[in-house]
């Protein structure tokens, strides 16, 4: 039988990295698109580039999208590429526009050309639904998004269910709560807190400054995302579901616990800064995930606790291993970029 085609755009993020995984571990021959840049930045999936095929392509390129989809002719794309980092998009907004709602539209008009039966996935974020006023949130919960990366991903879902009603592509949208793994961006703030906590621990950085404490947020692990992912281009007929674990802690709460798993009391380290607060953050957000549990047959196997401990553990065998390098080739970094501040 034939190998089903997947062509995955930010192939090299976190989630490209485990959905490439988890495609090949399904049988699947597996495509990457990468943008070109001055040096090949291939970190997270290393360890596949024997299995996989890159191919050069941009958001921003509409030639580029369907060269790309013509050469691969992939069965399904997953569109996860995007300018994901929230602070980000207030210092830049409209390339955030660019990427992350015109991106959609371009890559959805190459399959429209090339070939409608393409399945077609796109990423998109519990963050549009931003201002809440109801939880937990499900597929019929109203967005309210706050920040121009939910804007822009809006226009993404929203040109995404367009393409399915005009042209009957068989094209969904996952709605995605926050999902972490040792692999997330160190500017990101649950991997920012277990990699400080682990510097901390091992005597390397003195203290960690963070933003909202209080800022609530459902936090599941990459792994089982990305089987959603999958699942989701699997069916009879397309729709679009809400994927988180059903529960929220604090941005303090998960401090605590990352810090306490290195016998660390967490209050000695960390300072709350105002200027790394947003211009407009999300309070509170919690996922009701039942459509994908019913339909899907979709489920988490890993809970807050066993998430946090995952990632510690992996920052703490990697700073062991950082710090035994010549401190020249560190590539440690947990500079906040100028726009997380503004
Ligand atoms: P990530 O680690 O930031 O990865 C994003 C990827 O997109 C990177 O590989 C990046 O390439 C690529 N990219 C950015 N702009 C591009 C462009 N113009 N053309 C081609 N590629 C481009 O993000 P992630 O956490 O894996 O998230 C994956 C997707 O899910 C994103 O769309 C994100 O918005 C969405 N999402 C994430 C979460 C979450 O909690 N992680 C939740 C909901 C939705 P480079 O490597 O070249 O920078
Ligand atoms: O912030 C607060 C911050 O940047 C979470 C992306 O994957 O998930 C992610 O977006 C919360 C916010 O994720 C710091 O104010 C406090 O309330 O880890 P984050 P995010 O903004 O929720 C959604 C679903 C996506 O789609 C996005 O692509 O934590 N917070 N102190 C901080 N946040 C950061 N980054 N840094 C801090 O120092």
């Amino acid at each position: 039988m034939e190998k089903k085609r997947a062509l995955i755009t930010g192939i090299n993020g976190q989630d490209g990295s485990y959905l490439a995984e988890h495609l090949l571990d399904h049988g699947y021959l597996v495509h990457g698109l990468v943008r070109r840049a001055s040096e090949r930045n291939h970190d997270r999936i290393a360890h596949l580039l024997d299995d996989i095929e890159l191919i050069n392509g941009d958001l921003l390129d509409q030639t580029s999208l369907v060269s790309a989809v013509r050469e691969v002719r992939p069965h399904e794309i997953y569109n996860l590429a995007a300018q994901s980092f929230v602070p980000a998009s207030f210092s830049q907004p409209v390339l955030t526009g660019e990427f992350n709602g015109l991106g959609v539209t371009r890559l959805l008009d190459a399959v429209r050309i090339v070939d409608p039966k393409i399945r077609f996935y796109q990423a998109s974020s519990s963050e549009m639904f931003g201002n809440v006023e109801t939880a937990p949130q499900d597929e019929m919960t109203k967005f309210q998004p706050r920040s121009p990366y939910g804007v822009a991903k809006l226009y993404g879902h929203w040109i995404t269910v367009n393409f399915r009603e005009s042209y009957g592509l068989y094209a969904v949208s996952g709605i995605l709560f926050n999902h972490e793994s040792p692999r997330r961006g160190s500017e990101f703030v649950t991997r920012k807190i277990t990699l400080s906590a682990a510097r901390i621990a091992a005597g390397h950085q003195k203290q960690l400054r963070l933003g909202n404490l209080d800022a609530r947020r459902d936090w599941g692990y990459t792994g089982d995302y990305v089987e959603a992912m999958r699942m989701m281009l699997q069916q009879s007929a397309p729709r679009d579901y809400v994927i988180g674990t059903g529960e929220s802690h604090s941005v303090r709460e998960f401090v605590e616990e990352a810090f306490g798993l290195l016998g660390l009391d967490w209050r000695e380290y960390v300072i709350s800064d105002p200027a790394l607060g947003r211009p407009a953050d999300v309070d509170s957000l919690v996922a009701n995930p039942r459509r994908a549990m019913t339909e899907l047959g979709w489920k988490p196997t890993v809970d807050f606790r066993g998430l946090v401990r995952m990632m510690v553990e992996a920052d703490v065998a990697l700073v062991a291993r950082e710090m035994t390098r010549d401190p020249e080739e560190r590539r440690l970094t947990l500079r906040e970029p100028l726009s997380a501040t503004k």
